[in-house]
């Protein structure tokens, strides 16, 4: 039982009370501990044993009633209130709540008044029109509920790398304890790092595969054994498929290299070999009969005449052409970082103090944080009122002068993440917003205006000599939110005239600027800010991983990256 199935059950808790329409409160409730849980470092199941309910109540977010469940979840591995919810409502109607744009309220609607339950069912209603008769929804429901419907099917079957992630580490490491496995490495997207994730694919070197494998279909969260097999088997883990191939020693490099792909990268690979008289394929590198390679991944590109070229760039975009030339990317790392440049407080929808994120960033080696709480407009998110900027200043200012007075090398922005309104001004006047050390400037409403409006909201932002920074720039939330149509060439081009740095946002979910868009940015000359958006002080650790991966696999290095620089080189990039 990992965290992250604990979480998993309790987001399904509150799946259900959305769609049975109860109390938001105790909704909320339920889904603060998920998104609590997921991010602890700490392993609840021994905390649940050793310190039992009271133990468990310090973690922030997490109550009496919540922490009761843990524990029997912790014993059983499900709790009561779990599985009498799940009796309540029928099998297929949880799978219509990952319908992008389909709420429950509309869920509840359409399963009380016409039964449906299912993706298909509810398809095949929006295109009979019969939705459009229902109280609340129209035709322009329905049309939105299928565009949500193929947006669903694009994503399904896939993780998000964050999801999958954990997950593989697990695997890996619970079989590295075993004496039968020699090597072991992931392979496939998740070694590239995508955003999403088909399946986890594993490469482990044994000389007793059948320990392994037995291992492996037996491990904690192992929910259907789809293929047992001395060299390959594969299984359905907490909801993800995943295989172990077992290869000999001898090919173990080259069938990491084939299995790490991109199917792309490898068939440029395989034929560079072939110019060279080269058979390169999953077993090794062979001229002829004689192998001549592939217990290592250098030797497959040393064959053909490269240095190595790290899996975050075999996508066929140009790295081939690159390490011929030698011009492979010093990749970005976390250990670059000096600092993270959109954070939330108490201020506005966080859960720490200033103090409580600064500390936590120091503990990160970072030398800066910017503090950047939601304006006004972001109502939802607690905005913060103009009554609220002195006092928010004063605990700032404070908590700088105690890392001076301590002689830590440490800065607090007082930063504010400020809406760009659909009328194109900002939700602070600029006689405010000149008073912040940084502003970061956002899109959160109106995301359907046309591409022009987009691009305009932000080109506008960006030429205030007061926003330093634009986050998320494309709006989307995989698997729920397309981005906005926006013309990045533009918000490119803007950003170089303007000096406006553009967010990399490490949220597993947004990932915004994506990979391509870190490459634009690098190729313009735009500095990009891998930011956390934290809203507690172990996302700030937690995320980060993932921005970092979709820089690298952006091409972009240390340099590229505006939060690499030590703090007397940031305030230098600042405007104004
Ligand atoms: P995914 O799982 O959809 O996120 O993406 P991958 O890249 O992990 O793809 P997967 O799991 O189907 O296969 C793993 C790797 O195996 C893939 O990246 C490249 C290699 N591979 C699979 N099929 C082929 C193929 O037909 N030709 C070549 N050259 N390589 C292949
Ligand atoms: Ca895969
Ligand atoms: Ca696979």
């Amino acid at each position: 039982m990992l965290n992250l199935d604990m979480a998993r059950i309790f987001d399904e808790i509150a799946d259900i009370l959305e769609l049975k329409g109860e109390n938001p409160f105790r909704i909320r409730a339920y889904r603060r501990a998920a998104r609590t849980i997921e991010t602890l470092t700490l392993d609840l199941k021994v905390i649940a044993e050793r310190g039992g309910v009271d133990e468990l109540r310090k973690i922030p977010g997490v109550g009496e009633g919540i922490a009761k469940k843990i524990v029997e979840i912790a014993q059983t591995g499900d709790c009561e209130k779990h599985r009498e919810l799940k009796r309540e409502v029928p099998e297929g109607l949880l799978e219509l709540l990952s319908i992008p744009r389909v709420g429950p309220k509309t869920i509840a609607k359409v399963y009380q008044e016409l039964g449906i339950k299912s993706v298909a069912e509810l398809e095949a209603a929006a295109k009979a029109h019969k939705l459009a008769g229902l109280p609340g929804l129209g035709a322009k429901a329905e049309e939105n509920i299928l565009k949500g419907i193929e947006q669903y099917r694009s994503y399904k079957g896939r993780a998000l790398l964050s999801n999958a992630l954990p997950y593989a580490e697990s695997i890996v490491n619970e079989l590295k304890k075993l004496d039968a496995v020699e090597r072991i490495t992931v392979a496939g997207s998740l070694r590239r790092m995508r955003e999403t994730i088909g399946d986890i694919d594993i490469l482990v070197v044994s000389k007793r595969p059948k320990e392994v494998m037995d291992a492996f279909t037996t491990l904690d969260g192992v929910e259907d054994v789809l293929a047992k097999g001395e060299t390959k088997s594969a299984v359905i883990i907490r909801g993800i498929n995943a295989d172990v191939r077992v290869v000999d020693a001898a090919s173990f490099g080259a069938a990491a290299h084939y299995f790490t792909g991109s199917k792309q990268h490898n068939i440029r690979i395989r034929e560079l070999g072939v110019k060279k008289g080269l058979k390169i394929n999953e077993y090794g590198v062979f001229r002829g009969e004689e192998r001549i390679g592939g217990e290592n991944e250098e030797d497959v590109f040393a064959s053909v005449g490269l240095p190595y070229i790290p899996p975050e760039l075999r996508e066929d975009r140009g790295e081939i052409e690159a390490a011929k030339e030698n011009r492979i990317p010093q990749l970005v790392e976390v250990s670059d970082l000096k600092g993270d440049l959109h954070v939330h407080t108490k201020w506005s929808d966080g859960k720490n103090s200033v103090e409580d994120m600064a500390d936590s960033a120091i503990g990160l080696g970072y030398e800066y944080i910017a503090v950047a709480d939601h304006s006004p407009a972001v109502g939802i998110a607690g905005g913060l009122t103009e009554d609220e900027l002195a006092p928010r200043r004063e605990e700032i200012v404070k908590a700088n002068e105690r890392f001076e007075a301590e002689g830590t090398q440490f800065r607090v922005f007082d930063a504010v993440e400020v809406d760009i309104k659909s009328d194109f001004s900002l939700d602070f006047p600029d006689a405010i917003l000149k008073d912040f050390d940084v502003v970061v400037g956002a899109i959160h409403t109106k995301f359907t205006q046309d591409r022009e409006t987009m691009t305009r909201r932000i080109v506008g932002a960006m030429e205030n000599p007061n926003v330093d920074i634009i986050a998320h720039p494309t709006g989307r939330l995989l698997g729920k939110r397309d981005p906005y149509e926006v013309d990045m060439e533009q918000l490119m081009e803007t950003a170089k005239e303007t000096g406006t740095i553009l967010e990399l946002n490490s949220f597993p979910d947004r990932l915004d600027l994506n990979d391509l868009h870190c490459k634009m940015a690098k190729e313009h000359g735009v500095l990009v800010a891998i930011s956390t958006d934290a809203h507690d002080a172990l996302q700030m650790r937690d995320v980060i991983r993932y921005g970092v991966a979709t820089a690298r696999r952006g091409w972009l290095e240390a340099k590229d990256v505006v939060n690499t620089r030590g703090l007397k080189d940031f305030i230098k990039v600042l405007k104004g």
